[in-house]
């Protein structure tokens, strides 16, 4: 088949006159109108002589708009890289720079910045708001409500998805045609995906979760979804009478325990919700099964993999654990060297299948250390699996951070701190936090004789880090811990720093 993504995700649809989408003011988007409107992107973009390959930096913010020129994308063969919107102009910088984007495309609001990271980088500014507006869309009207589908391979690359490294800078991970599509599949099919699903969206749709989880499944299952902007407790209660199922990060299921509307009725219409990104608490799964009667699903995954776990839909989920591997997804819990350990003993997750990553954009080196000969990818997630095959995932070897369902390294945090007028060092560790999950901390060691201001550091990372990124606790001590090998002690640090936020 010609271009499989675009083919099987969106032109399975053409002349549809099912809802797709359902808007935050009540309006709804068949799939006929959304794919007229992607195909008139698609014309928008490939007269701004952009090809097949070329990578289309978005960050945007979330509407049907941003949404139709992924698909566009997938219909022209431009390869997707979408970007958190919390990211300032610094960080997009290196992103634009890094994957040679021809194309940046900013909301109406950034595009003054933006234009100059894109002219930095050679690259050209569209701009798209989340009202129809914006100089793409100017390019879009009038255009034909087809276009012709450029033929794809499986093979080919559909879309980079920055993920942060525990060393140096961040790595685009390229995911091919069929590694998105192979995960769509599974998942449909796993989770009981149909048209008859209408599934409450209030994730950001710059990453996996959002965009190829929640997206491609119901995509490919021809069902709708309420697409809203972000996480709003009245807005999900509002409208859950109105879905069937949910995905959500944590933290949504901790805010809607913490209302007391989330009750059976509320939930009643709804077959399944869904939990990932960040551990969800086994507290978290047994309060939510005894206030509403539902079971949430927990599965596991990651930006170079898409998902890889699943609890069952039938049969038992069990709290606290990310369930089974997926069909297709080889799973094994080895030790450093790639041996697997003995049964129930702890490892590092590695998992094969199509579903895993074709390696970092132009960063070969970055891929040998992740990705082995044989085909396996080594995760850096710790964990467990019993005897039945359910994976208990029990730390993290890479020291990664994860707030609210984004990932923050603390190197690069530190390496901000540590460029502050009057640091000497720093070190950044995650603490519990009731509502993130994790929150951060920013352990500072001053230079001699020098009294560093924390307001002034704060406001001094606003302007090279996202806000979610920034250390909500700031402390500054004499020295930090280190053992006799003279490395930084982060598990004393968490204890003495553990209940910042509790
Ligand atoms: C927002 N803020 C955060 C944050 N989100 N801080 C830390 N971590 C986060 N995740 C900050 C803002 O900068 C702001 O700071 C304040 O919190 C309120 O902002 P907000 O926009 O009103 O936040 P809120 O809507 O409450 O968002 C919280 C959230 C959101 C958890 C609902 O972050 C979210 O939707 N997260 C989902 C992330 C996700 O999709 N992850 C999937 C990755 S893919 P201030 O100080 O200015 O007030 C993946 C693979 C897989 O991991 O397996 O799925
Ligand atoms: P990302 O790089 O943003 O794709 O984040 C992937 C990481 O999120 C994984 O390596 C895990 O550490 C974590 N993760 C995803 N799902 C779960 C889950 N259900 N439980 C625990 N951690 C998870």
């Amino acid at each position: 088949m010609t271009n499989p993504l675009y083919n099987t995700l969106f032109g399975a649809h053409t002349g549809s006159d099912r809802t797709f989408l359902h808007l935050p003011d009540g309006a709804t988007v068949t799939y006929a109108a959304f794919l007229a409107r992607a195909a008139r992107f698609a014309h928008a973009l490939t007269g701004l002589g952009l090809t097949a390959g070329d990578r289309v930096a978005v960050q945007i913010d979330k509407s049907a708009d941003a949404l139709a020129v992924y698909a566009a994308c997938a219909q022209t063969g431009l390869v997707f890289l979408p970007l958190n919107t919390a990211y300032t102009p610094a960080e997009v910088d290196y992103f634009v720079g890094n994957a040679g984007a021809g194309l940046v495309l900013a909301t109406p609001n950034k595009g003054a910045a933006l234009a100059e990271v894109a002219a930095k980088n050679g690259a050209q500014l569209q701009t798209l708001g989340d009202d129809g507006t914006g100089t793409l869309c100017d390019l879009a009207e009038g255009q034909p409500a087809t276009y012709p589908t450029v033929p794809r391979t499986h093979g080919d690359l559909a879309a980079i998805l920055y993920t942060s490294g525990t060393t140096g800078r961040s790595k685009g991970a390229m995911l091919s045609q069929k590694n998105l599509l192979s995960n769509a599949r599974v998942l449909a099919d796993h989770w009981r995906f149909t048209d008859t699903d209408v599934l409450l969206h209030a994730l950001p749709i710059f990453h996996t979760h959002g965009l190829f989880v929640a997206s491609n499944v119901t995509l490919l299952a021809g069902g709708a979804m309420i697409f809203l902007p972000k996480l709003d407790v009245d807005a999900l209660i509002g409208w859950m009478p109105k879905a069937t199922t949910m995905m959500g990060v944590p933290t949504f299921y901790t805010r809607l325990l913490d209302d007391p509307r989330l009750t059976p009725d509320l939930t009643a219409h709804m077959r399944l919700f869904i939990s990932g990104s960040a551990p969800l608490l086994a507290e978290t799964h047994r309060d939510f099964t005894a206030r509403t009667g539902h079971r949430i699903l927990e599965r596991y995954g990651m930006t170079e993999t898409n998902m890889n776990t699943s609890n069952p839909y039938d049969g038992d989920r069990r709290p606290g654990t990310v369930g089974q591997p997926l069909p297709g997804v080889e799973l094994r819990i080895c030790d450093s060297a790639g041996n697997p350990v003995q049964p129930g003993d702890i490892g590092t997750i590695e998992v094969r299948g199509d579903n895993v990553f074709l390696g970092y954009w132009q960063m070969p080196e970055k891929t040998a250390e992740d990705l082995r000969p044989n085909g396996f990818f080594i995760t850096g997630d710790l964990a467990t699996q019993s005897d039945d095959g359910y994976v208990t995932i029990v730390g993290r070897g890479k020291d990664l951070i994860i707030a609210g369902g984004y990932n923050i390294y603390p190197k690069e945090v530190e390496e901000a701190l540590d460029a502050q007028p009057g640091v000497l060092e720093s070190a950044v560790v995650g603490v519990p936090h009731p509502d993130l999950g994790e929150g951060v901390v920013g352990v500072i060691v001053a230079q001699p004789g020098q009294n560093p201001d924390l307001d002034v550091i704060t406001a001094a990372l606003g302007q090279t880090l996202a806000r979610f990124k920034q250390p909500r606790r700031l402390v500054v001590v004499d020295a930090l811990p280190r053992n006799t090998m003279g490395k930084v002690q982060k598990a004393e640090l968490r204890k003495t720093y553990g209940d910042s936020f509790t």
